[in-house]
């Protein structure tokens, strides 16, 4: 905790200060949770849309996650929109940003019923037609990344919820041999990339998960280039299969490695703390299983934070499914996600080494107040930030400038506006607020984040 106040009186700004010295951090600042995962050998990854790629959104998916996976960008429909006619711009700037920040790519996804370009799902095909666009669009994709990606879902969602094998493009043309064509095609492509089968609902032993199992396991027989099974986890508050260990564990004892691959866990808005207590619980679950499973290669959470989730959208009423919230504070989930793999439970927001936030009270009525925070470098800078304290009286944020705040019951976050994120070094940013107050108006400790 970095913190400065000043302020009226001065016997209070001296009683706070002494307080702010002698008080112990609620938590101590972890590693990024990626130093964590890496020295347990696995990894933490977050889904990544790469137009977001910037600013507090980059710095915390470059900072604290060692692999991204592009939630939409290398999908059929994203790459070939059109026949023949190719767009390759999303996908190649999250590889850069990747390659850039020293993280591992899991490429997403070749083989699918969702997410087709419409020249491919309303095309009319024969058997050896649709062989050969299955054929000749793996190669492409996958050899234009060859060598630069540490996986490939190469086949999605293949099962239905009994099963068996889901009605696709692929599976009613080519039958179930598609499977292996398809990882056999991905491995002639890149010889280097770990290959994958990935689906939902198959965390827990059930029909489904034993279908894959079954399919794995003659996979495996039959020497078809499989490498890994990849478990979405699309999940649920308080609703994490109690097989999911055992169940990371049979197929670990087929010899093909595990991974969480898209990992989010839903409530039903307006999320509290209650419901948020239980998902960090869940969030732990989750990494303990696959902590406890060595070839359970990690786990990657589908976006890391609640402003890029497509659960609001596909569940209407639920949401804050991601560890952190909208504003980009970490929720008690990316603390148990920290502590599941071995650190205390403290940090995730970017770094602000060298940079303090000074708080004061400019003026004061009967009822209402004008407070300023004044964030200041020296020595260090930030291009993005986050100032929170929590009001010890009862006070009220009743309007904020130069900053977006938010206030819950008597916690505040005020995140900076879109043109006044970057503080250079030896220099500051100042944002305001009007407040309500009765009986006392102390002056809270501000931390940076
Ligand atoms: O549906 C959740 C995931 C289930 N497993 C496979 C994943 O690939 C899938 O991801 C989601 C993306 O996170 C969403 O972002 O796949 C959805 C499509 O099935 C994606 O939603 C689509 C919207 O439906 C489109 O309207 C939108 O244009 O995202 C597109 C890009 O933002």
């Amino acid at each position: 905790m970095r913190s400065l106040r000043s302020g009226l009186p001065l016997a209070a700004l001296v009683t706070c200060l002494v307080t702010l010295l002698t008080a112990p951090p609620a938590h101590a600042a972890d590693p990024p949770l990626r130093d964590l995962a890496a020295a347990k050998g696995k990894v933490i990854g977050t889904a990544v849309t790469g137009s977001k790629l910037t600013g507090t959104y980059g710095d915390i998916a470059g900072a604290q996650f060692n692999s991204l996976t592009p939630g939409n960008a290398m999908k059929w429909g994203s790459v070939e929109p059109t026949r023949g006619s190719f767009n390759w711009a999303e996908a190649d700037q999250i590889v850069n940003f990747a390659e850039a920040h020293g993280q591992q790519v899991r490429g997403h996804t070749l083989v699918w019923h969702s997410q087709n370009p419409s020249w491919l799902t309303n095309g009319t095909w024969t058997a050896s037609q649709l062989s050969q666009l299955m054929n000749d669009h793996i190669a492409l994709e996958v050899g234009r990344y060859k060598g630069r990606l540490a996986a490939w879902d190469v086949v999605n969602e293949a099962f239905n919820e009994d099963g068996t094998y889901r009605p696709t493009l692929w599976y009613n043309g080519l039958g179930s041999g598609y499977i292996a064509q398809a990882l056999t095609a991905a491995r002639a492509a890149d010889p280097a990339a770990k290959l994958y089968i990935n689906d939902y609902n198959v965390e827990g032993v059930n029909a489904k998960s034993t279908a894959l199992y079954n399919l794995v396991k003659s996979l495996k027989a039959q020497g078809v280039p499989i490498d890994g099974v990849g478990l979405q986890a699309h999940l649920i508050v308080g609703q994490v299969p109690s097989t999911l260990q055992q169940n990371i564990q049979r197929f670990a004892d087929l010899g093909v490695d595990v991974a969480v691959t898209e990992l989010d866990i839903r409530m039903t808005l307006p999320s509290d703390s209650t419901k948020l207590a239980q998902q960090a619980a869940d969030y732990k679950a989750v990494m303990n299983a696959c902590v406890a499973v060595t070839r359970c290669a990690g786990v990657t959470v589908w976006g890391f934070t609640d402003s890029d989730s497509w659960i609001p959208s596909t569940f209407p009423g639920q949401g804050a499914a991601t560890p952190y919230d909208e504003n980009y504070a970490p929720k008690p989930a990316y603390h148990a996600i920290a502590e599941a793999l071995g650190g205390s439970g403290g940090g995730g927001g970017p770094s602000t080494d060298g940079c303090t936030a000074a708080y004061a009270v400019t003026s004061q009525w009967n009822t209402g107040f004008t407070g300023q925070v004044t964030i200041s470098c020296s020595g260090g800078t930030l291009s993005s930030w986050r100032a929170a304290w929590t009001f010890g009286a009862g006070q009220q944020v009743t309007q904020a400038w130069n900053a977006t705040c938010t206030q819950s019951g008597a916690a505040v976050s005020c995140s900076n506006a879109s043109y006044n994120g970057t503080v250079p070094d030896g220099g500051s940013v100042t944002f305001g607020f009007n407040g309500s107050w009765s009986g006392s108006n102390p002056l809270p400790a501000v931390e940076l984040g």
